[in-house]
């Protein structure tokens, strides 16, 4: 029952009009009375309340715990809750998918996910899953500085996709977990916009690290001189504190085994990706290039344990093997800064993805706790990176706003798959709902031939002519002309606002997004020349070594061209689709009230706009498009028994969609209701609030009767 007064109505479901204005209505009373969360049936609605509230304490937890969604005012917790009673009590996978545009608070809900689940795990206190839990939550301190980085959206941002699946054994306690990562966006190492900054690791070692250790890896303590990390001009956040920051990754790290010198390695490829931003060249003649005289190549050659003139080598030349020869072919100035920076981004997204195969190897399942053949149950977590706009787009977006798309099409056809499928199953006539479905973006990205991707992808496997960007837009504008989502000046020339053969358009689900197409064929190539994995294959250093296992390969083996990253990213989203529509979903759609991080701020036309672009209102409909609640006989009977003498004290027998009939019923509700096999179908709203009136009324002269009389009752 619930204690706290609620505001408004705790399920849009039940209001009593159901369009975007009494919506609209219904979330900004809510959250300016500090209610952050509203359900729509079993989706929780969550507005980002830019301030710490009291309501994830212990308190709360228990509150929530083993309690359905109805008995408390709407809670993330409850979410959680669902989710885990499923899988324990059904045995049954779930996931819950947390959506909503760049800072609306994703990862913050996944956190507190992940917090409730903790909190309400292992009564018993056992050793192993202790250690389990612990891992779980400080992976995150751990992820979050090497895959999240400001953006001038938020301070926190996610560069990466995260989804993470936590093994529980047949009492509900988590014994391991997985964590699958989606293309980190590593241009960032190199470039980063104005008001941006990079990752946010670097800040915290030159911030937090010690003397000794800033000393050995030869950096001073001022993020501006790093080129790699002083672009954005705004190194230092308000609301970010590097140095504590810095602690907290120390203590997780050491938390999940990572031993002193892997510990070493991490911090010297990141000091060594700070010192390669300073490295320049020197045309010397017009055949003959060289690394400009200073520190900083030395400080590289030492930090990843390489020799130096093969540094400088790999620099500035490259090795080519043709039928066997063996040829050196001088870089321009351009080709060695393209090199140089390709090769920052390599070893640092490979020291991303040796940090996480470390977390992975700390929480896998415990073989020696659990045989192979244990049958565990899950709960997989998805946060991954918002929808976003910015001043200037790239490839990187183009593959998150893509990304969103994805989760977007999955939520469209689960939720009304469930509903039809419901409907089926009880035997209840469907009426179907309008709605915007967003199949027709995702094909123009992803569909074989004719998707953006797959053009992207030919224009790469094109060896034997130099393609340009423009000339993949020239492509697209041929294949894409008269597509309702794409949009270029050659497409339409009267669009101004587009430069003309370096821009395009694509009207995603969640608004229009103008992308440059300058350095999407080589970002979509990834080029990393041989040399440079040779060279880090040579590293004395044994972890920076195991980053880069394919150096050992001999120059004239000749290697097959690796999948372009376009298509290596729609891959990891079909497989990731799939393996969400294999378990029971829930979800968490985020709203963000304004641009400004304010904590009193609710703007009503930017939460209008992801309303809308959410398909928040067709939910609704959706949801209530027959009936506003169900519920099954067993529970229903329990909760409102006491509303008919038939029923209460003593059910005078037959099943218990007899005995929900008879309350039914004797309340004059028939017209109102459908009786499907396991289910009663409710169609209006009132109803329900009649029925919860009633018992709230009844359930004080209940208490009293019990009181007085309870040893007759017991
Ligand atoms: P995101 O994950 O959705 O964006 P975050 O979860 O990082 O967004 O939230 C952005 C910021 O909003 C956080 O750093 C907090 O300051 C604040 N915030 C969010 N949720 C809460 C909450 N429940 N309580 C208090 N503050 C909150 V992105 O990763 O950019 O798509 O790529
Ligand atoms: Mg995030």
């Amino acid at each position: 029952m619930a204690t706290e007064r609620e505001v408004g109505v705790g399920d849009f479901v039940l209001m009593d009009k159901i369009d975007l204005d009494s919506f609209m209505q219904n979330l900004e009373h809510r959250f300016k009375n500090g209610f952050i969360y509203t359900y729509i049936g079993e989706v929780c609605v969550s507005v980002n309340p830019y301030r710490t509230m009291n309501i994830y304490d212990k308190a709360h937890i228990n509150k929530y715990k083993d309690r359905e969604l109805f008995e408390n005012v709407p809670h993330i917790f409850a979410v959680a809750d669902a989710s885990h009673k499923i899988m324990k009590q059904q045995g049954r996978d779930t996931c819950i998918v947390i959506s909503g545009e760049s800072g609306s608070g994703k990862t913050e809900a996944s956190k507190i996910i992940m917090k409730y689940i903790a909190a309400v795990t292992n009564q018993g206190g056992q050793q192993e899953i202790e250690r389990v839990k612990n891992i779980l939550m400080q992976s995150n301190a751990i992820l979050e500085a090497f895959g999240n980085a400001k953006t001038n959206r938020n301070d926190n941002s996610s560069r990466f996709g995260k989804y993470m699946d936590i093994h529980f054994d047949f009492k509900g306690d988590p014994i391991g977990g997985h964590i699958n990562k989606y293309l980190l966006e590593k241009s960032r190492v190199i470039l980063q916009q104005s008001g941006e900054r990079n990752f946010h690791c670097f800040y915290q070692l030159l911030l937090g690290g010690a003397d000794d250790l800033l000393r050995k890896l030869n950096l001073n303590r001022n993020p501006d001189s790093y080129f790699y990390i002083n672009q954005g001009k705004s190194a230092k956040v308000d609301t970010i504190n590097d140095k504590n920051d810095y602690k907290t990754v120390l203590n997780s790290l050491n938390a999940l085994n990572f031993d002193s010198g892997e510990v070493e390695s991490i911090w010297r490829v990141v000091a060594a990706i700070m010192h390669f931003g300073n490295v320049e060249f020197d045309v010397v003649d017009e055949e003959k290039l060289a690394v400009k005289r200073g520190n900083a190549v030395d400080h590289v050659a030492t930090l990843l344990q390489v020799q130096k003139s093969e540094l400088e080598t790999a620099l500035c030349e490259r090795v080519i093997a043709a039928r066997g020869d063996i040829m050196r072919k001088e870089h321009t100035e351009t080709e060695a800064s393209f090199g140089r920076d390709a090769f920052s981004k390599a070893i640092y997204e490979r020291l991303f993805g040796w940090i996480v195969e470390k977390i992975n190897a700390a929480i896998a399942i415990d073989a020696n706790n659990y045989s192979k053949n244990y049958k565990s149950s899950l709960i997989g977590v998805l946060d991954i990176y918002g929808f976003e706009i910015f001043d200037n787009n790239s490839f990187e977006q183009f593959c998150i706003n893509y990304c969103n798309e994805k989760l977007q099409q999955l939520f469209i056809e689960l939720v009304l798959k469930q509903e039809q499928e419901e409907y089926m199953r009880e035997g209840i006539a469907w009426t179907n709902i309008e709605y915007f479905n967003n199949q027709i973006i995702c094909d123009l990205v992803e569909a074989p031939h004719k998707g953006i991707l797959s053009i992207m992808d030919d224009a790469c496997k094109m060896t034997a002519e130099k393609i340009t960007d423009e000339m993949l837009l020239e492509n697209m504008d041929r294949t894409l002309k008269g597509h309702h989502h794409f949009m270029s000046r050659q497409t339409k020339p009267s669009e101004k606002s587009l430069k003309h053969k370096v821009q395009f358009r694509i009207t995603h689900y969640a608004g229009d997004v103008t992308y440059c197409i300058e350095g999407f064929l080589d970002k979509n190539k990834d080029t990393l020349f041989q040399d440079f994995k040779r060279l880090l294959y040579s590293s004395k250093d044994k972890n920076i070594r195991d980053m880069w296992p394919e150096g050992a390969q001999h120059i004239t083996k000749t290697t097959k061209r690796p999948p372009t990253t376009g298509i290596l990213f729609k891959n990891s989203m079909s497989a990731l689709v799939q393996n969400l529509l294999s378990k029971e979903p829930h979800y968490v759609r985020c709203i963000k009230p304004n641009e400004i991080k304010s904590a009193a701020a609710f703007d009503e036309q930017r939460v209008r706009h992801q309303v809308s672009y959410l398909g928040l209102v067709e939910n609704v409909r959706v949801r209530r498009a027959g009936f506003a609640y169900r519920q099954r006989y067993d529970k229903f009977l329990k909760r409102y028994k006491m509303l008919s003498q038939f029923t209460w004290p003593n059910f005078r027998g037959g099943s218990d969609q007899d005995g929900v009939k008879v309350i039914m019923d004797s309340n004059n509700f028939s017209n109102d209701v459908k009786y499907g096999k396991t289910k009663i179908f409710i169609k209006s709203p009132k109803t329900l609030f009649n029925l919860e009136n009633q018992r709230n009324e009844l359930i004080p002269q209940l208490v009293t009767l019990i009181t007085k009389n309870w040893r007759g009752y017991v």
